[in-house]
Formats: structure tokens, sequence, C-alpha cells
């Protein structure tokens, strides 16, 4: 048999408009700029992936520009003509040639694997091992910037089932601020209702020590970020220091970074993103050294639309446990789609597509459409 080759990468940056701002530490977005990547192959196969980060360079170490340059530039020259079906090996070639570039380097990985569940006619969580799960949960995100504005979404999305367990963004304001937020928030959704803080690093680690307890006192459920992602021996002492636990998200990128953290206990939930870790082998691999160190997981996003989105789902439902859920909400929280069939979200959970591949098929309109000219 021969063997497909890759004979062609395209990339388009979309950029999509979101329901409303939503307000992060660092940036407020607008719109999400998502790197789109078409991936052909020699025997008539396209895979799809994304490359997508938060607030241009306000959060990663790439830009929506750099990623597409990246891509077009340094990764197709290296897997042109290569082997299509042999994912492993051309992410090893990649890997080897190119430092860093996580981001660029997932949305690569995840074209080779839907082109190849749908040469094979599999899914690609079939190719990662099979799924434990088909319907993972999601929570939303609390962003508006307004406390009224933010108890309102919670409890609309509370009655129409949506969406259970809330996560608030913090971090921009003063800390006397936010923590009265938060208590308004959860005084308004009651006991029964999960509500976890991501921080972004805004506090410094004494900030933080007197507004988690506070935090924690007013029964929040879990601490993402409350410190400098440098700030690791920091995570430590706040984990062994307090019950609610801790989740370092911008600290925990790469498997070596999980091997680090583990070894500190730096945090007792890692939040596992498939662009920081560079690929959704890498996922697989962070959870395995977590598993070993007794930390639980959280399946986070960079706010992805729906093919970054499914992706990260496909590799989340293969992983033996996932103890915190997940946030994959983002294309929920864009305007449109570039997908001909939506996601299906109901009763909290995310439904995994179990067509080949990703199971979503890009809408080639609505590229155009949005795609930066
Ligand atoms: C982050 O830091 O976790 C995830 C959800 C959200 O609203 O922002 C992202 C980024
Ligand atoms: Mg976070």
């Amino acid at each position: 048999m021969v063997s497909p080759t890759i004979e062609r990468i395209e990339t388009s940056i979309v950029d999509l408009p979101t329901i409303r701002p939503h307000h992060l530490s660092m940036a407020v977005m607008k719109t999400q700029a998502m790197v789109i990547i078409r991936l052909l192959c020699s025997d008539g196969i396209e895979g799809i992936g994304e490359s997508t980060t938060i607030g241009g360079l306000s959060y990663g170490p790439e830009s929506p520009e750099s990623i597409k340059l990246t891509i077009d530039n340094y990764i197709a020259p290296i897997v042109i003509g290569k082997d299509a079906s042999k994912v492993q090996q051309a992410m090893l070639l990649i890997e080897s040639n190119i430092q860093g570039n996580n981001f660029a380097k997932s949305g690569i990985e995840t074209a080779l694997w839907d082109a190849q569940g749908k040469r094979l006619n599999v899914s690609v969580a079939t190719l990662l091992g099979g799924t434990v799960t088909h319907s993972l949960p999601v929570l939303w995100t609390l962003a508006s910037g307004d406390t009224g504005k933010d108890i309102e979404e919670a409890q609309h999305y509370l009655s129409n089932k949506r969406h259970n367990t809330f996560k608030i963004k913090i971090g921009r304001n003063d800390p006397k601020v936010d923590i009265k937020h938060v208590t308004a928030i959860k005084k308004a959704l009651g006991e029964e209702v999960k509500i976890t803080v991501d921080v972004n690093q805004a506090w410094s680690e004494s900030i933080a020590k007197n507004a988690i307890d506070s935090l924690q006192n007013a029964g929040v459920d879990l601490i993402e970020q409350p410190i400098s992602k440098e700030n690791i021996d920091g995570l430590s002492r706040l984990s062994a220091h307090f019950n609610v636990p801790i989740m370092p998200d911008e600290s925990i990128c790469t498997y070596t970074d999980a091997f680090k953290l583990a070894k500190k206990r730096a945090g007792d939930v890692f939040a596992l993103k498939i662009a920081k870790a560079g690929g959704l082998r890498n996922i697989l691999k962070i959870a395995g050294i977590a598993e070993a160190a007794d930390i639980l997981l959280y399946g986070g996003t960079m706010l992805e639309g729906t093919i970054g989105t499914v992706a990260s789902a496909h590799v989340f439902s293969v992983l033996p446990s996932l103890a915190w859920g997940t946030e994959l909400f983002a294309p929920l929280l864009l305007t449109d789609d570039i997908v001909t069939k939506k996601l299906t979200y109901k009763n909290g959970t995310l439904q995994l597509p179990d067509a080949p591949g990703l199971g979503v098929e890009l809408d080639v309109d609505k590229l155009e459409k949005y795609k930066r000219k």
C-alpha cells in the first residue's frame, strides 16, 4: 500500500466576535482570533486543526500572527512530503527541529489526528486509546466585568440547565473589590452551586494568602493560578496552607512543568490545555505524571473555537479521571461558528461527536467570511 503524504498546509487567521466583552486580569476580549489549519494529504483526505491564544501576546508566548508564520515558514516545510498516517513520527520530527511554539504544534497535531481518523473511519479519541466517557462536564465562565450581570448570566444558565458550575475571572480589580464580587455571586447562587475563581497570576504571594482565606470562607471551591507562574515554591506553600484546592494553569504548560510541579506538590489540581502542552499526546503524558503524584485533573481551554475545543474534548475523554471536569465552553462565547454543525451542550455537559476524526466539518463559506484578509 502506498503511504499517504502531506501535500499542503493552509493557515488562516479567523476573527470571531464574542457575545459580550470577556474580562480577564490581563485583557478584555471582544473578539477571538483563531489560526485555522487545513492539512491536505495525497489520498484526498483533509485534516483540520486550530491554534488559538488569548488576548494577543498578553496570555501566552505566541500570537495569532506568529503562530501562522511559524506554521507557514517553519513547520510546513519540515512535514510536506512526509507520511501523513504517522502522527507520532511527524510530531517527533517537528519537535526535534523547532523549539517552543507549542500552540502552533498543537494545531498541527490536531490536523494530523483528524486526517488519520477520517482515513481509518474512527474518532480521534479512538486513536488515542478509546473513550472513558462521551459526556464531559462543562462549566461557564463569568467575566462580564459586572457583578449584577454575572449573577443574571449564571441564573440564566442554571435555569436552562446548560451549566451547573461557574468560574469567576478576577484579578483586574483591587483584591477587596474582587472578594466582594465573588462573595456576592456565591451568595446569590447558593451553597449547592460550585464556584471556582481564576486570578490569572494577578496577586503577590502575601496578598494571595489573605485573599484566599476570604475566598475559602466565602465557600469558593477552587483557586486557579493566584500568583505569578514563576513562583512555583509559592504555589507549594499556598497548596500546603489552604484546604481549598489550588490549581496552577499558566505555571503548568508542558510535561516537564508537570514533573517539576508534582515534585514540589505545587498545586492540588493541574489545568490541562492542548495548546500549552504542545498537543494531544503531551496531555496524556501530563495526565500520567499527575496520576502518579495523586494530583487531580481539569480540562482547560485557551478559549478555542469549535475545532480546538473538540480536539481537547477527544483527548480529555480518554483520561482515566477528570475529577474537576472541564471549561470547554468557548464556542458558546462566540457569536458564530466556522463548522457546519455545532457541538451539543446540555445538562452541564459537552457531548463528544462520534463521526470520524474530530467529528466536525469546516464550513468553508464561514471560514472565508471571517478570515483575516
Ligand atoms: C484561563 O486562564 O483559564 C479559560 C476560561 C476563560 O474564561 O479564560 C480562559 C483562560
Ligand atoms: Mg486560567
